[in-house]
């Protein structure tokens, strides 16, 4: 078992060395790289948990106690859920913000604005400056509600956004490692809630988003208070195998 345990652990951090080995192809904010892990459950976008295990299959990242968001991707899509924990006020100033780079190899970004829960607003930025874009996003989906959920049983806002990955009129196609941006904002109890908190007008200070072939350890499907490094990976899935070990015993 010891010598199994230690070709696991081996294996893991190969893995994790070549995660970021690709995680290092754009600059970005040091410390900030998380891991979105393949979609088993397909989500309703309708702004709350649909279900039970709509979303166990992401891994949870902090920004402080306020807020917490999970990510999972497949061969169509990418999707996020945002929680916001301690905004339990429909204010026409509360907005979601997020922002991504989709390729290292091209200078462009996009950013996301929904102000007062029914308004979106999205940019294209080009060397810094951000310019609005009109008509449809035919490559996005998102929706946002005041509900309860698995996490939380106190009401409080929760956001639900996924993205084409391969067709979009109007906006790059996604690699597989590309930086993003989020923060929320509660008008009635201003603060900056962001990851990273760092300049939204910067994609070289954004976070790393960065992707697992392999399903999520089951040691990190709730409530475990993570950055999500590469470490944090490995010692869950060393959590993980000790788990299955015991269980065969
Ligand atoms: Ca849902
Ligand atoms: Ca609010």
């Amino acid at each position: 078992m010891k010598k199994a345990f230690a070709t696991t652990f081996c294996a893991l951090m190969f893995f994790s060395l070549l995660l970021l080995t690709v995680g290092a192809a754009m600059a970005a904010e040091p410390g900030y790289e998380r891991i979105s892990y393949p979609t088993q459950v397909i989500p309703t976008i309708d702004g709350m948990w649909t279900t039970e295990d709509e979303w166990t299959d992401g891994e949870v990242t902090w920004i402080g106690t306020d807020v917490a968001f999970r990510s999972t991707y497949d061969v169509e899509m990418t999707r996020w859920i945002v929680e916001f924990f301690s905004d339990t006020t429909d204010d026409a100033g509360d907005m979601w913000r997020f922002c991504y780079h989709p390729d290292p190899s091209i200078d462009i970004s996009y950013k996301f604005e929904i102000s007062g829960h029914d308004d979106i607003k999205w940019y294209l930025g080009v060397g810094g400056g951000w310019t609005e874009l009109g008509g449809a996003m035919m490559s996005w989906e998102w929706a946002n509600s005041f509900s309860a959920s698995p996490t939380n049983s106190t009401p409080h806002w929760i956001l639900e956004f996924q993205r084409l990955k391969d067709v979009d009129e109007a906006s790059a196609t996604l690699a597989d490692v590309w930086n993003f941006y989020l923060e929320t904002f509660d008008a009635s109890n201003p603060g900056f809630h962001a990851w990273p908190p760092t300049d939204p007008d910067d994609p070289e200070q954004w976070g790393v988003e960065n992707y697992s072939t392999e399903p999520i350890p089951e040691g990190l499907t709730f409530g475990i208070m993570v950055l999500l490094s590469t470490v944090s990976v490995v010692v869950g899935y060393k959590y993980f195998v000790k788990r299955k070990e015991t269980k065969t015993q």
